[in-house]
């Protein structure tokens, strides 16, 4: 049985607005939340990424009344990360009717963190959220290295091996963005998502970088993704979700249509 492949509009959300930028930065307005998320489920996305990005930055908790308003409104699985630090903040979310959390600088900053939160909400709700970037193969630097705190922060640590404990830690699948190809739609980090996804068993979501129907279809058969997230094709209605879920059913992937 093949595995279905999942698409995942993702929300970046500063503000109260959806906003795209450019390698995490040069952030530009897109749209409403709550406009958006009704348009995905409409459209059939398998599920909805919500990213405060503002949240770690200002070390305060994920930006709720935002979360309830697109939570009233979605019908699929809804993701939602930026900022969570605490069971507290999880459980926050999960009683908005939440379904997953997605933790990323709070992890690297205490790992034990994904430990418990695994065995206190179990590992279904629980995405690891890692951004990556690519290193000069001459720099002392790993080739594949974690950054944190929305990008802002290089942690030093070998990214492949960082995926490998936070499996074994616990999560239930990993949310792997690049921060080199996030907004460039010049296609995902094909080489950081596969050294991932063949170094795991839990599912990996490709993310940062979609920009035409191919760049999905190689996340998936070059990248071993189980799921592809993009945010600037859908936000700036370049791509629909379903022309996706068409382009990739007609080459063979699993979707659910
Ligand atoms: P696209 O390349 O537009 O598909 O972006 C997909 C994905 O990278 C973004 O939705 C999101 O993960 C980018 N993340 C962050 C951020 C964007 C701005 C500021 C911070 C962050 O911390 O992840």
């Amino acid at each position: 049985m093949k595995e279905i492949i999942r698409i995942i509009p993702c929300l970046d959300v500063k503000n109260g607005r959806v906003v795209k930028g450019i390698k995490f930065e040069n952030l530009r307005d897109a749209r409403d939340p709550v406009e958006a998320a009704e348009a995905y489920c409409r459209e059939g996305a398998d599920e909805l990424a919500f990213l405060d990005i503002t949240a770690t930055i200002e070390n305060r908790g994920t930006r709720l009344e935002w979360v309830k308003k697109v939570a009233e409104k979605v019908i699929i699985p809804f993701i939602v990360g930026g900022g969570i630090a605490s069971t507290e903040d999880i459980k926050a979310l999960l009683d908005l009717g939440v379904d997953k959390v997605s933790i990323n600088t709070a992890a690297v900053r205490n790992p034990d963190f994904i430990r418990k939160t695994a065995r206190e909400f179990g590992q279904d709700k629980l995405v690891v959220a890692i951004d990556g970037r690519k290193n000069p193969a001459e720099s002392k630097l790993p080739r594949l290295e974690v950054v944190v705190k929305s990008g802002m922060e290089p942690t030093g640590m070998e990214l492949v091996n960082w995926a490998k404990r936070v499996e074994e830690l616990g999560a239930g699948e990993i949310l792997l963005t690049s921060k080199d190809t996030d907004g460039t739609k010049k296609g995902y980090d094909l080489e950081m998502t596969r050294s991932v996804a063949e170094a795991v068993s839990i599912p990996v979501i490709a993310s940062g970088g979609a920009g035409k129907l191919e760049h999905l279809y190689e996340a998936v058969t070059i990248g071993k993704a189980s799921a592809v997230l993009a945010a600037s094709i859908f936000h700036f209605k370049e791509i629909s979700i379903p022309q996706a879920k068409r382009y990739l059913k007609e080459r063979g992937i699993a979707v659910k249509t």
